[in-house]
């Protein structure tokens, strides 16, 4: 016999009911209500093995551009800001992955852009920046019925508890206080999840990464989408001007000419052509 609870069915009182017609679905429904949730990406090995690998040549040209210790020092060095502006295709294409942005459109109502893409290093032994907890919209104590940015941590490779998977306070994302020392101790979770998945939150949930105790660091690509009235965190529109193959949909996610009007003639000049 399974140890499993029996979870009843029945119930009274409700007139009012979610519905959850799929994966998708029922993943935004879990992230409305607990603030997170775990999203397989669909991808194969093959391409996980692919983006693996464009991710060590842009980290090593980033630390060979940038400098170790100067990144050190500024404690950058465990972060690849702006990952999609390195010439890698694969980045591009991750941060417009379309099975994730059906979750996305499903969370944030009407338009949203990529707020930032960054790689995200857990180093083996030692802290890192984002080893503390915090908000992705850091700074912020309110909350809103509607998430205005939600971000998606692709797990590059698996999260476990032996190499610092993320933890988050679920929850978090509806109350405006950062927790007391008491909860966070007792309800605090250690979210497991496999490579190629994304561990996708409110970006108001607390969250901080793990400690890891394995050889190996624990890596992975934050994305933050955002309603359009919230700045990028680095402008993409520079970086992105000469790349080719963009689609509409791709230039209008990475904010491509929707940069905010310089004058009131710009201003005009747009709305008559709309
Ligand atoms: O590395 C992690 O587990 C967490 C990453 C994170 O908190 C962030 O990128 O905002």
């Amino acid at each position: 016999m399974s140890d499993l609870p029996i979870v009843p069915t029945a119930r009274y009182g409700v007139l009012d009911q979610e519905v959850a017609a799929d994966d998708v679905s029922l993943a935004a429904e879990r992230l409305r209500r607990q603030g997170y949730c775990v999203f397989d990406g669909g991808f194969s090995s093959a391409e996980l093995r692919d983006i693996s690998e464009a991710f060590e040549r842009v980290q090593a040209a980033y630390v060979a551009a940038h400098g170790n210790q100067r990144l050190a020092a500024i404690d950058e060095l465990n972060t690849i800001r702006a990952l999609l502006l390195h010439g890698e295709a694969w980045f591009v294409r991750l941060a417009s992955w379309p099975r994730l942005l059906s979750l996305i459109g499903q969370l944030i109502a009407g338009r949203f852009m990529l707020n930032q893409q960054n790689g995200v290093i857990n180093p083996p032994g030692q802290g890192y920046n984002q080893g503390a907890w915090h908000r992705d919209l850091p700074y912020q104590h309110f909350v809103t019925s509607r998430p205005l940015a939600v971000n998606a941590l692709f797990c590059l490779d698996s999260f476990r508890q032996d190499n610092g998977a993320t933890f988050v306070v679920p929850g978090s994302h509806l109350q405006e206080a950062f927790p007391s020392e008491s909860f966070l101790a007792s309800e605090a979770v250690q979210v497991i999840a496999p490579a190629g998945s994304f561990l996708v939150l409110d970006a108001m949930t607390f969250h901080c990464g793990g400690v890891n105790r394995s050889e190996r660091p624990r890596r992975a690509v934050n994305h933050v989408y955002s309603i359009p009235h919230i700045r990028q965190q680095i402008g993409l529109s520079v970086g992105l001007a000469g790349a080719s193959g963009l689609t509409a949909e791709q230039r209008t996610l990475f904010g491509l000419g929707t940069e905010e009007p310089r004058t009131v003639a710009e201003y005009l000049e747009r709305r008559s052509i709309r």
